[in-house]
């Protein structure tokens, strides 16, 4: 509950907002819990002028990639907020004990015939396409849980667009997308008419990380008037060679080869002064329960784990939104007490040291774990210059991690492998065509940095895409308040709609 209430049951609420300066796809999606996994849609934004910057595809496809879930997400949600773990293995409908994870992964809603749920193979997702002609494949990633490869086979790729903004195109033959990333892609029906899978699947750090399932769905590619049993094509679709679910370089590179396009007007200005510097540590730590001020750390069940910017994790406002509670003076009172993040890691270590990813009593992580709940927020001047340097940790776990910001899109600097370095690696920033986004994805045991001009004022949610991550509490609110902003008249409003110790109105 950052900006506005959450919408009641059986109510209706009826967004307004500008497109502006965006082109391409974006989607939307529920903010409560962990209610994004079925209530998502795609955005899809063309060109007023009806012109693109590239050819004119002959058709346009949306590719959502989702999971399919078997488990109560409310539960899976507090599990997560309890620690990361789920209590009760027999909870998975699945029967197994694979804890809280999804079944498995979807294309279009569909599992694909590598699923079989009841006895057959499940419905794949089937794009049927005429040879010659160039599909526009609007490629959004709503899954909770995982980053996913996505290829099809006997086909190239060219990257045309990124999170609404067009992009340098990029040709290759496989795209990683991150939760909450989108990605316009050309790709030119030029194989021999017969049956291709397109794939989609998930990565996941190696060992000693804690491994869940290999999720991977797929779809077809079909050639109009391609008979099944044609002279030239296999009695089954070809399969592309996909990356190992552990290769997370794949996903380095692919995300390290991409460039904006130059000449943004916002561009002179991100060159120019930067009035506040952050440099946020994404990883994992514990808290004392019950609030005690001191327990046992190391895996012991006197602490809980959570997840953190700068060994703070977040702590939702209950009772209402924070421009509600500025518009009722009360943002630093009885039902709002904020924090300022810290604009460093409290501790300095080597952030990406493997040695810190397994949890044991007495090692160097027991050191690094002791964190803090507290609703944080980032105050910035209204058209203030800020840069924010990411840095994934190995704290307990090695995961990348998918950072977005509300309301704005920033330029994506430059990414590495290891510890940020600020004499080293400002000089390897990228500031004649920096990517233009809203999610980055922070490589895992790596750093990603970016620049925004808080042009846009409001409480903005800056946040880990990874649903278990946020839910564990990886991320804060900036807030940019000119003197005259007033909270939009239409914003719904909890003091009208809050109805008591209801559980379902406690976040967004
Ligand atoms: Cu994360």
């Amino acid at each position: 509950m950052i900006t506005q209430c959450p919408i009641q049951p059986n109510t209706t609420f009826t967004y307004k907002f500008h497109v502006d300066g965006q082109e391409g796809t974006l989607w939307w999606h529920a903010h409560v819990s962990l209610l994004r996994a079925t209530l998502h849609g795609i955005i899809i934004i063309r060109p007023k002028s009806g012109s693109y910057p590239f050819q004119k595809p002959d058709m346009e496809v949306p590719i959502v990639i989702g999971e399919w879930w078997q488990m109560d997400l409310m539960k899976v949600d507090k599990d997560f907020a309890n620690g990361g773990v789920s209590d009760d293995p027999a909870a998975d409908a699945t029967g197994d004990t694979r804890g809280d994870n999804p079944a498995s992964a979807t294309i279009n809603g569909k599992l694909g015939d590598l699923n079989n749920c009841s006895g057959v193979a499940e419905d794949n997702f089937v794009m049927t396409v005429e040879h010659g002609k160039t599909y526009m494949l609007r490629l959004v990633n709503a899954a909770l849980f995982s980053e996913y490869y996505f290829k099809v086979a006997g086909h190239k790729f060219t990257v045309v667009g990124a999170d609404a903004n067009y992009i340098r195109p990029y040709t290759t033959d496989v795209v990683a997308v991150a939760p909450g990333e989108t990605f316009d892609i050309l790709m030119v029906a030029d194989a021999p008419p017969c049956r291709y899978y397109m794939v989609a699947k998930a990565n996941q750090p190696p060992l000693p990380d804690p491994q869940i399932p290999e999720f991977i769905s797929n779809g077809i590619v079909q050639y109009k008037n391609t008979p099944s049993n044609a002279d030239n094509c296999r009695p089954e679709p070809l399969m592309p060679k996909m990356p190992d679910q552990h290769d997370t370089l794949a996903s380095f590179y692919f995300h390290g080869n991409l460039s904006g396009l130059p000449g943004h007007p916002l561009l002179t200005q991100i060159k120019g002064h930067v009035n506040e510097h952050l440099l946020i540590s994404l990883g994992k730590g514990t808290i004392c329960k019950g609030n005690k001020p001191s327990c046992k750390r190391g895996g012991s069940n006197e602490s809980i784990e959570v997840a953190y910017m700068n060994n703070v994790s977040f702590r939702y406002p209950e009772k209402m939104s924070l421009l509600e509670a500025r518009q009722y003076g009360n943002m630093n009172g009885a039902y709002m007490v904020l924090q300022d993040l810290p604009s460093r890691p409290p501790r300095s270590f080597n952030f990406t040291d493997p040695m810190l990813i397994p949890v044991v009593p007495g090692g160097e992580l027991e050191r690094l774990e002791p964190s803090r709940k507290a609703t944080t927020v980032r105050r910035f001047a209204h058209n203030a210059t800020v840069e924010v340097v990411f840095q994934s940790t190995a704290t307990m776990q090695s995961d990348s991690n998918p950072m977005h910001l509300h309301g704005h899109d920033f330029f994506v600097l430059a990414q590495g492998h290891g510890n940020y370095d600020p004499v080293r690696d400002v000089r390897r920033y990228n500031l004649v065509d920096p990517l233009l986004k809203n999610t980055v994805q922070v490589p895992r045991l790596g750093w990603a940095a970016i620049r925004f001009v808080a042009d846009n004022p409001g409480a903005w949610f800056l946040h880990c895409h990874f649903e278990f991550h946020i839910a564990m509490g990886m991320s804060t609110i900036t807030l940019s308040l000119s003197l005259h902003f007033s909270s939009p008249s239409a914003a719904s409003l909890c003091t009208a709609s809050f109805v008591g110790d209801n559980e379902e109105v406690e976040r967004s």
